[in-house]
């Protein structure tokens, strides 16, 4: 066999383990705004950040395949919590607030600042943060901002770009390389990007596939 044969049978299985990973159960076990109302740390964690607005609920629920599982916004900054999602018996999705959305009064936007980044770095079976971009806009400062106390608290995370369907074909690309090319110098950057629609259901059997990969790293 070659190898280019090998490495699209281990891409086959990934995706297999990544739809069976998220075939079975699904649901909301646990909500904190504050740090002493973090659920209990079992099993692997996930996690998902971005600005406001970005799309993460609607990937958490495109990865589950359940439309209402994790609440979708009509106005931005309608994530106000951690919310832990129980994928399976082996782990967890958190939705965590957006950043970034300028309406939001201060001491509001410290507090949330605030509970994210220590839960992002006290967080001990935290495996990964998927670190959602706007496909259409790519990454502002206030994503490097984030991305830099990521690599400094050496918190793993991947970007994974959203709204794709959103994106022009001929845009693709330069976009794709643009940010590749911003994430190749930050040490806690996981190199693949995914791109992803939730509408449109692009790049989330990738996304999945990403999971599984992770967690049979990770030996979960
Ligand atoms: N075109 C397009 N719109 C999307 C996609 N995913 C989400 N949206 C829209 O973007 C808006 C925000 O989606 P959410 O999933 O609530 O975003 P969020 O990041 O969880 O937002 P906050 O919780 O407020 O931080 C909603 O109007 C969605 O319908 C997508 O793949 N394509
Ligand atoms: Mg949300």
């Amino acid at each position: 066999m070659t190898s280019t044969a090998n490495t699209t049978d281990d891409a086959a299985d990934l995706h297999e383990a990544g739809r069976l990973l998220f075939a079975g159960s699904a649901d909301f076990y646990a909500a904190a705004q504050t740090l002493d109302r973090l659920p209990p740390m079992e099993g692997i964690e996930i996690a998902f950040a971005g600005r406001s607005n970005v799309g993460k609920s609607s990937l958490i629920n495109a990865l589950t395949g359940r439309n209402t599982l994790a609440r979708v916004s009509h106005t931005p900054g309608r994530t106000q919590q951690l919310n832990f999602f129980k994928v399976g018996d082996r782990m967890s999705l958190v939705d965590m607030p957006g950043y970034g959305y300028a309406a939001v009064e201060k001491a509001k936007v410290e507090a949330w600042t605030s509970l994210i980044h220590s839960y992002l770095k006290g967080r001990a079976n935290l495996a990964r943060v998927f670190v959602l971009i706007d496909a259409r806009h790519g990454l502002k400062s206030i994503d490097t901002d984030v991305l830099d106390g990521l690599d400094k608290a050496a918190v793993s995370y991947q970007v994974v770009l959203t709204k794709g369907d959103a994106l022009k074909k001929g845009q693709v690309e330069s976009r794709l390389a643009g940010i590749q090319a911003a994430l190749a110098k930050r040490p806690a950057a996981y190199p693949e990007l995914i791109l992803t629609s939730s509408r449109d259901d692009l790049g989330v059997a990738d996304l999945r596939a990403a999971v599984a990969r992770l967690l049979a790293e990770r030996g979960a």
